[in-house]
């Protein structure tokens, strides 16, 4: 099976904790290789899009609206069956429940807010990958 990539977000939380390195680091460690990162302002357009399936759920626009509340960093990862390992080290979606050792589980929490600040994003298949690469990169 030929190496596989996926899209990697540092959220504006993650970015704005200061826990770029941190994950970046736990990334390195896994064993998985940077192919490519930059420092993004995402317009409400490109969240439109990457987040498509979300539109008209409850927590869709306080999303875009978190998204666009500061820089995210977006990341071209690589490596086999990277696409379902980064979301084995990302947790679970809800920080409260993510269990221990993974980003989510050991630097997320609950804000209080209407949409969850969990820090991460991971593509979730091979074709959302190639999806979201094209909107980031
Ligand atoms: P994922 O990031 O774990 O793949 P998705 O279901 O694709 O989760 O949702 C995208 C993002 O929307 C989540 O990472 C989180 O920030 C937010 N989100 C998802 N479900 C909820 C919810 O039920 N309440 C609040 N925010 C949510
Ligand atoms: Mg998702």
């Amino acid at each position: 099976m030929p190496t596989e990539e996926t899209l990697v977000l540092v959220k504006p939380d993650g970015v704005a904790r200061g826990l770029t390195g941190e994950i970046l680091a736990r990334i390195e460690r896994k064993g998985y290789s940077l192919v490519d990162l930059r420092l993004v302002e995402p317009s409400r357009e490109r969240l439109a899009k990457h987040y498509a399936e979300h539109e008209g759920k409850p927590f869709y626009e306080p999303l875009l609206e978190f998204m666009m509340s500061g820089p995210s960093v977006a990341i071209r990862l690589t490596g086999d069956r990277v696409i379902e390992g980064f979301r084995s080290l990302a947790g679970t979606t809800d920080p409260t429940s993510a269990a221990p050792g993974t980003i989510r589980g050991d630097l997320g929490r609950d804000w209080g807010l209407k949409v969850q600040q969990n820090l991460v994003h991971g593509s979730d298949s091979q074709e959302s990958a190639a999806r979201e690469l094209s909107i980031w990169f």
